[in-house]
């Protein structure tokens, strides 16, 4: 036997052939990082690579980055535009003129009968900030429908409530360099090492340095949590009751930073008033933190002299999530914990772009950060678009949680969706197909056609994938990054900035917005409009971008560099400036676990996968990981019910039911099975998904399923193989 290295072949990388590499930016996750593709000599992409004086990732890519070029001649991409006259039928190729001018007819059809606001656009956070401002610029100066919104209210509506309801503004205050110069980290319901790897390397490095203490708050033992000083298993959606008892402590034992207080936030009595309730014995009772815990863990954030808190899903998807960001911004703020190195109330976004559709998109309101409720703002963007001011809606329209509803109710007749596919990630598939198949009108604008939403469309529109366009993403640390133009569009799928371009030249209208030709011309008008804007970004241009390997905003005209932090001055965006501390009373209401449904549904992401597995499902090299749809449970429940690991279970809730396979794992206590939602007809077939108030965000992570054993598992292998799709 041989042992030891020395008898084995050295490893050796197969020569790709490239002869060139291509500078473009990630267009997975909000990490952001600087990608270079690799072209061989007959212009294929056969390699990707980080690029090494990147700040972001310094030369590392994560398992989705280094696969990526796979993706231009991936499975199921959309070549030519799709049509028939009802769903279900055969589809028959189209050209883009007989596609546009149809979609353009029923989107006029359905607003002369039935009114403007009857046709509805949903987007998304993965096309880039230039198309997003170009659709906003269409939907709201053009077509003129209220109800548009984007796949954010799935996942970021709960940070951007949360930062305006305490800061005035949205926009994440801090960045990844804070990790280097914290002195405390608190990280809340995020899987940082799965869903953000180079982030997490960022921050695994800084700690390797310096060592501080990391709290990890999350029902699961996730990879984030085996590596935490400390790690508090909380009730699924009470962390507001953990955090307002984290402030108990604070104030109770006169930790907070009084001074910081004073000068730059205002409601505090009424604040202290409330957390007065949230003493750590009772709060204990709620969130199931001991009361130790609690106090161990006020302590240490607020003697440290530097101490931040990161968040993602666990704390947006929740009845509570919009409150829990407030909870949050809250802690920061009694610590004096913002706008400093090291200190920060930092939302780990999540698509790759969801900032820019934050910025620019005008879903929730008009483009850079202005509202439609403020006359001023209404004017400002009319007049630069050279439209009538009251062609806008005085208020916002539906959330995309409330269109969908509002096609059950006849309210809406026509959608148009565009990078997104709400029937595997919304919650309540059931739900989902009879709402779709309600449509007069249904339109799916997708990079593929196998996209399961399509099933229901009248009109598909095949859409450029990421680096076959040029523009821009904005990551979580506010930073513009440029994605280069690589390759070219695969068959005749085009940009999604031409699709719209074309859309909005087939409205007549007395006064209509320029729309530029290119990408960079829309950047062009995006500085113009950010000019003295929290969120500026005069300063940059596409070279620049490129050179510096992103620019973080606001950056204006002639700053050496784009900032790191917001709020370093202690000025907020609420008129007078300061920053408001909301009392935060929790309530109940989520569905919880009982006799008949005993186990809490939690659920998620897993590394290789990206959300509906449209892209990652075709790359063999991440499919292979985990191809069918699973469910963590724990191994002592698991044998109560007679559940082996490794075979098939049904998961019934109230909605319904779907087929998984059972990975016995510790990582899940006794009352709680957790299913990635990456596969069709599998979680949000029983996931509930109730809204936030404040956000309308659904609650993805709270419901209650039981668990049955199946009797005849090679039944139950063939239904978990179709779910699986490819
Ligand atoms: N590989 C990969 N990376 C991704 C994505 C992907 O699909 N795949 N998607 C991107 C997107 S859009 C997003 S939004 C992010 C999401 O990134 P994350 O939010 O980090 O990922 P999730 O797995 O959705 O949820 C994180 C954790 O929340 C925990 N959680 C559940 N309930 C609670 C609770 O009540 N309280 C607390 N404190 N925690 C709870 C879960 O147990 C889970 O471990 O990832 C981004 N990155
Ligand atoms: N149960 C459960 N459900 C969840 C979640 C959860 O944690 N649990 N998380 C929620 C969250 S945070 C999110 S963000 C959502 C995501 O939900 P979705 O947005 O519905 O999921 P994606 O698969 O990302 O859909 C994006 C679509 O855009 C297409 N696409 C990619 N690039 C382009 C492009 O450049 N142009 C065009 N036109 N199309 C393109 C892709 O092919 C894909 O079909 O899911 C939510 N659903
Ligand atoms: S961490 Fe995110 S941005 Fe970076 S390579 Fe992975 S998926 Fe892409
Ligand atoms: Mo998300």
């Amino acid at each position: 036997m041989l042992f030891g290295r020395k008898k084995k072949n050295p490893i050796r990388l197969p020569d790709k052939g490239v002869v060139e590499w291509r500078y473009t930016t990630c267009g997975y996750c909000s990490t952001g990082c600087s990608i270079e593709v690799g072209l061989d000599r007959n212009g294929r992409a056969v390699s990707s690579r980080g690029v090494g004086d990147a700040d972001v990732n310094r030369g590392k890519l994560c398992i989705k980055g280094i696969l990526e070029h796979e993706l231009f001649d991936s499975a199921g991409r959309g070549r030519v535009p799709l049509m028939r006259e009802r769903a279900h039928e055969p589809f028959r190729e189209a050209s883009w003129d007989e596609a546009l001018d149809r979609t353009a007819s029923e989107i006029q059809r359905i607003q002369d009968v039935h009114g403007r606001d009857a046709f509805a656009i949903v987007s998304t956070g993965q096309i880039m900030t230039e198309e997003f401002y170009t659709l906003g610029k269409l939907a709201r100066g053009v077509i003129g429908t209220n109800n548009y919104d984007g796949n954010t209210t799935l996942c970021m509506a709960s940070a951007v409530s949360g930062y305006k309801r305490s800061f005035g503004s949205d926009g994440p205050p801090g960045c990844y360099e804070d990790f280097e110069h914290t002195h405390c980290l608190l990280a809340i319901g995020s899987n940082l090492p799965e869903q953000h790897p180079v982030i997490y390397w960022r921050m695994r490095e800084a700690r390797e340095k310096r060592g501080f203490p990391l709290i990890v708050v999350d029902p699961r033992v996730t990879m984030l949590a085996q590596n935490a000083d400390m790690h508090l298993p909380i009730r699924p959606g009470t962390d507001v009751v953990l955090l307002n008892a984290l402030a108990h402590v604070i104030l109770d034992e006169g930790l907070q930073d009084q001074a910081y207080i004073d000068a730059h936030t205002e409601g505090f009595e009424a604040f202290r008033d409330l957390v007065e309730r949230y003493d750590p014995r009772s709060a204990a009772k709620t969130c199931g933190i001991d009361e130790d815990s609690i106090r161990n863990v006020a302590r240490l954030y607020a003697g440290a002299p530097a101490a931040m808190t990161i968040w993602t899903m666990g704390i947006n998807q929740s009845t509570h999530g919009s409150d829990g960001v407030v909870a949050i911004n809250n802690l920061n703020l009694i610590t004096g914990n913002i706008g400093k190195p090291g200190a920060a109330p930092l939302s780990i976004t999540g698509q790759s772009n969801a900032m820019g559709t934050r910025e620019w998109s005008s879903a929730s309101g008009l483009p850079g950060y202005r509202a439609l409720e403020k006359e001023a703002d209404r004017r400002e963007v009319a007049g630069f678009w050279g439209i009538d001011p009251e062609f806008f809606p005085k208020k916002r329209g539906l959330f995309m949680t409330d269109i969908l509803p509002a096609i059950e109710t006849g309210q809406i007749k026509g959608l148009w969706l565009i990078a997104t596919n709400p029937m595997t990630s919304m919650p309540n598939t059931a739900r989902i197909r009879r709402t779709l198949a309600k449509l007069d009108f249904l339109v799916v604008q997708d990079a593929y056609a196998d996209v399961e939403t399509n099933e229901y469309s009248h009109v598909y529109l095949p859409a450029a994938l990421w680096a076959e366009k040029q523009g821009c993403f904005t990551n979580t640390e506010r930073r513009v990054n440029l994605v280069r133009n690589v390759m070219p569009p695969h068959g005749d799928s085009r940009p999604d900035f031409w699709i719209f371009n074309q859309m909005a030249k087939r409205f007549e209208r007395d006064r209509k917005p320029p729309f530029p030709e290119t990408t960079e011309q829309a950047f062009e008008e995006m500085k113009q409009l950010s000019k003295g804007r929290l969120l500026d970004i005069s300063g940059m241009s596409y070279d620049r971008i490129e050179r510096e390997r992103g620019l973080q905003w606001p950056c204006p005209e002639g700053a050496q560099r784009g900032a790191q932090r917001l709020y370093a001055d202690g000025v907020f965006q609420h008129p007078g400036g300061r920053a408001k501390l909301i009392p935060l009373p929790f309530e109940d209401n989520n569905e919880r676990p009982d006799a008949d449904y005993p186990f809490w549904l939690n659920s998620g992401r897993v590394v290789e996968h990206f959300h509906t597995r449209t892209r990652t499902g075709k790359i063999g090299n991440q499919n292979k990981f985990s191809p069918t749809p699973y469910m963590e449970m724990n191994p002592d429940a698991a044998a109560e019910l007679g559940i082996e690991h490794g075979s098939y279970a049904r998961l019934v809730s109230r909605r319904g039911d779907a087929i998984v396979r059972v990975q016995c794992t510790q990582r899940v206590p006794r009352d709680m099975v957790f299913v990635p939602f990456h596969y069709h007809e599998c979680v949000n077939r029983v996931s509930l998904g109730l809204l936030d108030p404040h956000s309308r965000q659904p609650a993805y992570k709270q419901c209650a399923v039981r668990v049955e054993p199946v009797a005849d598992q090679r039944a139950a292998a063939e239904m978990n193989l179709a779910a699986r799709a490819y």
